[in-house]
């Protein structure tokens, strides 16, 4: 079964490769960015919270972001598998992940740290243009991964679940990375 943890710096390709490796395995891309972004459109309560992390470039709260995970992971395409793109991002939410998963589905996932070089990420991101790609809120963004999403490297290469993949090649090559990474 695929359950698969994309890790990795803003502008890494986290978000692109998720896309084309759910349709690939056929499971759900659960993008937390994604469903953040779709609740500020839609005005919800979450989302009015949720807008005034996002614009600076900071965290949503992690009980905001974990109880959306929950209620995602509880639904039934989820039970053949998914993609998580975007979550854990600090040290408590892959605990609270961990003991989710240890209750409903078991502990199998695997997690691949996608990695790039500051100036390719920012470049990339200048390039997307979405709301929270400024440089000032990119540059915040890059801070905020290295003090608090960075140190989730070491906690799941300490449970040998961590694969690392170069993420500064062109689409296409990190996407065949990935796919011998993950069928090795
Ligand atoms: P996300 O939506 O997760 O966005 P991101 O980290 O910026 O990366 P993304 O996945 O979108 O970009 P990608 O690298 O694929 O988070 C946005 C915000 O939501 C966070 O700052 C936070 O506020 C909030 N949030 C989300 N999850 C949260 C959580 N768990 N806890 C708290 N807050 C949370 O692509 C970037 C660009 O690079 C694209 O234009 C793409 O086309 C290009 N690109 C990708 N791969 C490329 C390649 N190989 N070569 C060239 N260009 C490439």
């Amino acid at each position: 079964m695929t359950r698969l943890i994309f890790l990795g710096p803003p502008g890494a390709g986290k978000g692109t490769q998720a896309k084309v490796l759910a349709d690939f395995f056929q499971v759900p891309h659960i993008s937390t960015g994604d469903i953040l972004r779709q609740a500020i459109t839609d005005q919800t309560a979450l989302g009015v919270k949720a807008q005034e992390y996002m614009d600076k470039g900071d965290l949503v709260p992690d009980q905001l972001v974990q109880d959306m995970v929950e209620e995602r992971l509880q639904k039934s395409d989820a039970q053949k598998g998914w993609i998580l793109d975007g979550f854990p991002r600090t040290v408590s939410q892959a605990v609270f992940l961990g003991n989710l998963l240890d209750r409903i589905q078991g502990d199998s996932e695997r997690v691949v740290n996608l990695d790039a070089p500051d100036e390719i990420v920012v470049s990339r991101l200048l390039g997307r243009g979405r709301k929270d790609d400024s440089e000032d809120v990119i540059r915040h963004r890059l801070n905020v991964y290295r003090r608090d999403t960075a140190p989730l490297i070491q906690y799941y290469g300490d449970r040998q679940k961590l694969l690392t993949v170069n993420g500064n090649q062109s689409q296409e090559e990190v996407t065949s990375a990935l796919k011998m990474a993950i069928t090795v």
